[in-house]
């Protein structure tokens, strides 16, 4: 198994956290990022993943692109208990309801904020910090009576929403008000095999 990626990439992150974490062996591939924010690839790669993004998984020949997508796919390979991806109807859908607000508002809000205040993206700070603490608003409303975002342990669901959340704690937004936030994350700190996020400009 083979993933594209950037160690500094927070989707790209989230897939080697779960390969952590389950224990697939892989080989990772870097993939530089140009200073126009694009990835440096070639047309080879570009038949790979025609959106010239990371993450981009290669398992012998089968290829994906996406981390929603890629996560799903890893789970339902390499975990037969189904902890990460439950087997219930309504439990698989909560997983993809939570991997939707990672893509929406934890992305446009959280990670959009400290990409701007940090690396200068381009961007409305403001539309972004509003955002943002709408994801906040949201994960707390889940979190507050409960430890993970479905069921009773750690899915896909909380690897999707906890990078972005992790790295802008007490520099970008303060978690003060948001008690079942804090503890979420340090659910999450404390799985065996948890590796930590880069933070490029820790
Ligand atoms: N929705 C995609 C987003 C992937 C994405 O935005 N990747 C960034 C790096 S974290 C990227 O490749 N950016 C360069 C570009 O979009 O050209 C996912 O979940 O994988």
């Amino acid at each position: 198994m083979k993933l594209y990626q950037r160690d500094t990439s927070l989707y790209s992150y989230k897939v080697r956290l779960l390969l952590a974490l389950l224990q697939v062996p892989h080989e990772t591939v870097a993939v530089k990022r140009l200073p126009d924010g694009r990835n440096d690839v070639d047309a080879a790669y570009l038949k790979l993943n025609p959106r010239g993004q990371i993450p981009t998984l290669d398992d012998d020949g089968f290829v994906l692109w996406g981390s929603t997508a890629i996560l799903t796919y890893i789970a339902l390979r390499h975990d037969p208990a189904r902890r990460w991806l439950p087997p219930d109807p309504q439990g698989a859908a909560e997983v993809g309801q939570w991997m939707e607000l990672a893509q929406n508002e934890v992305r446009t809000g959280l990670f959009l904020s400290r990409a701007i205040s940090r690396f200068g993206y381009s961007g409305g700070l403001e539309a972004a910090q509003a955002k943002g603490q709408i994801a906040l608003e949201l994960l707390e409303g889940r979190l507050r009576e409960r430890g993970w975002l479905v069921g009773e342990g750690p899915t896909l669901a909380d690897l999707a929403c906890f990078p972005e959340v992790a790295l802008t704690e007490g520099v970008e937004f303060s978690l003060a008000a948001f008690p079942g936030v804090r503890s979420w994350l340090q659910g999450i700190r404390g799985l065996d095999r948890f590796v930590p996020p880069d933070d490029p400009k820790a």
